[in-house]
């Protein structure tokens, strides 16, 4: 089905990347070990025995991709800053060199006018500040406004937008509940206690940045899913209700209405998991006011009532939903649907897709093409998504593709490739897929308007 979208003028079109993901240099130029380095350093941690020492190589070859980045004609350029390149020991001695990095990086992209688009927080805490209890010490809210503030002053003025953290859902529950991401903890109420702390670090960062009257604008990013029944039963109503408190409204109503959930705050008093401690002033530090929610859409998750479960009694399954080469069930109208939402429920300040994207088997050709159609058509279905949420007065403003590279997977290694640019894992070579190329079509048409839409 064809459909004509063009989108407002000024729409920012862009591609997010993440420093760990990419960059490698593990112990370059001062870097300190970070609690990905220890975490992948563990055997049986990743698939594969991968680990991200050498990543895509970026750091050394951050060059040549930003000048891909160019010739593809994307504008936006969204990446993270590596905390412990920075502070590689403590809180106390900055390292030059790491700041250096980012310097250099940043006027490669000045040069090609590209805009910086900067997460300070995507999962890569330094190891120093995980021995101290890392999220689950109220004190890493000091350490990280420290370290925002040392990038945000030395990049003051060259930087469109600022991040403070990606996904702190992931961090928190991947990271201290399910423990199959860094630091690899199993405890819920740990998990808990992560998050608050992580949001009472983005609102300290938010409050430092007014305060200081940085330039630029500031905002988080939160992976935003439905959460469907998997039936029309009364219990599955039920699982998809507490799963949607637990993963989208736990994270948006602090930030949006200055509260936890009242029916999970009851429901995990109930389970006798421990809420975290809330000190006074820190609902209305997680509030203050941002000038964006960015959001990391990828799928949409059907819940079903499962017993044994604690403390949250769901399962989850994909229905009858094609899905990616990562289990994701690709349902496009989600996506209109969350925007709607956002804007409706919680009057969510302008909105941008930080990330959406797709894992896929891509083959490469005898030729040495990638021709990986159904990347395209997932991406597709989604900008028409998103063209949909814009017509119908959802303040969205942007969009950006995860991701740039094929890269560094989090646990599952290097076995789902989402990039634009193929990456060959022995040489390091990169190669512009086919969507790539089809992106820039979009890009230059501002939307689907006919090219693009006719390439595949
Ligand atoms: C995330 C992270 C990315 C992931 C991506 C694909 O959104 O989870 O920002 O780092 O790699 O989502 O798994």
């Amino acid at each position: 089905m064809k459909m004509y979208c063009r989108f407002k003028e000024d729409f920012q079109w862009g591609v997010a990347t993440a420093a760990y993901q990419i960059e490698g240099a593990c112990r370059e130029d001062g870097k300190g070990e970070n609690i990905w380095d220890r975490f992948c350093h563990i055997p049986g941690n990743i698939a594969g025995g991968a680990d991200a020492d050498i990543a895509c190589d970026f750091y050394h070859k951050y060059k040549e991709d930003i000048k891909t980045v160019h010739e593809l004609g994307i504008p936006c350029f969204r990446f993270s800053i590596g905390w412990a390149r920075i502070y590689p020991e403590g809180p106390d001695k900055i390292n030059e060199k790491g700041l250096d990095f980012y310097e250099q990086m940043i006027r490669e992209l000045e040069r090609y006018q590209i805009k910086p688009v900067i997460t300070l927080y995507h999962w890569d805490m330094p190891q120093w500040l995980q021995d101290i209890g890392g999220w689950l010490n109220r004190e890493s809210i000091r350490y990280f406004t420290e370290f925002c503030e040392t990038m945000i002053r030395r990049f003051d003025g060259r930087v469109d937008k600022w991040i403070t953290l990606n996904e702190p859902w992931v961090c928190a529950f991947n990271g201290y509940y399910w423990g199959d991401f860094a630091p690899g903890l199993k405890d819920f109420s740990a998990a808990l206690k992560a998050a608050h702390h992580m949001l009472c670090a983005h609102g300290s960062v938010v409050r430092r940045f007014r305060e200081k009257r940085y330039q630029g604008e500031i905002g988080i990013v939160l992976n935003l899913c439905p959460k469907d029944p998997a039936s029309e039963s009364k219990a599955d109503k039920e699982a998809a209700s507490i799963d949607d408190g637990f993963s989208n409204r736990w994270f948006l109503d602090p930030l949006f209405k200055g509260n936890y959930p009242e029916d999970m705050v009851s429901w995990y008093a109930g389970q006798q998991v421990v809420m975290p401690e809330i000190c006074e002033g820190d609902m209305e530090l997680i509030s203050q006011p941002v000038d964006f929610l960015g959001i990391n859409y990828y799928y949409v998750e059907f819940a079903k009532k499962c017993g044994g479960r604690w403390p949250l009694y769901f399962d989850t399954t994909t229905k009858d939903y094609p899905v990616t080469a990562y289990g994701w069930a690709i349902v496009e109208e989600g996506l209109t649907r969350l925007l709607l939402r956002l804007h409706e429920e919680y009057g969510a300040p302008r909105l941008f897709v930080t990330e959406n994207g797709a894992s896929f088997l891509d083959k490469v050709e005898e030729d040495g093409k990638i021709n990986d159609d159904n990347r395209i058509d997932y991406l597709r279905r989604h900008i028409r998504a998103c063209y949909q949420a814009a017509q119908q007065g959802v303040r969205l403003e942007g969009y950006y593709i995860w991701t740039l590279l094929d890269d560094f997977e989090w646990s599952t290694g290097y076995q789902n490739r989402f990039g634009l640019i193929h990456v060959d894992r022995d040489t390091l070579r990169r190669t512009v897929k086919k969507s790539g190329h089809w992106y820039g079509k979009v890009i230059r048409e501002n939307g689907l308007t006919g090219e693009a839409d006719d390439m595949f």
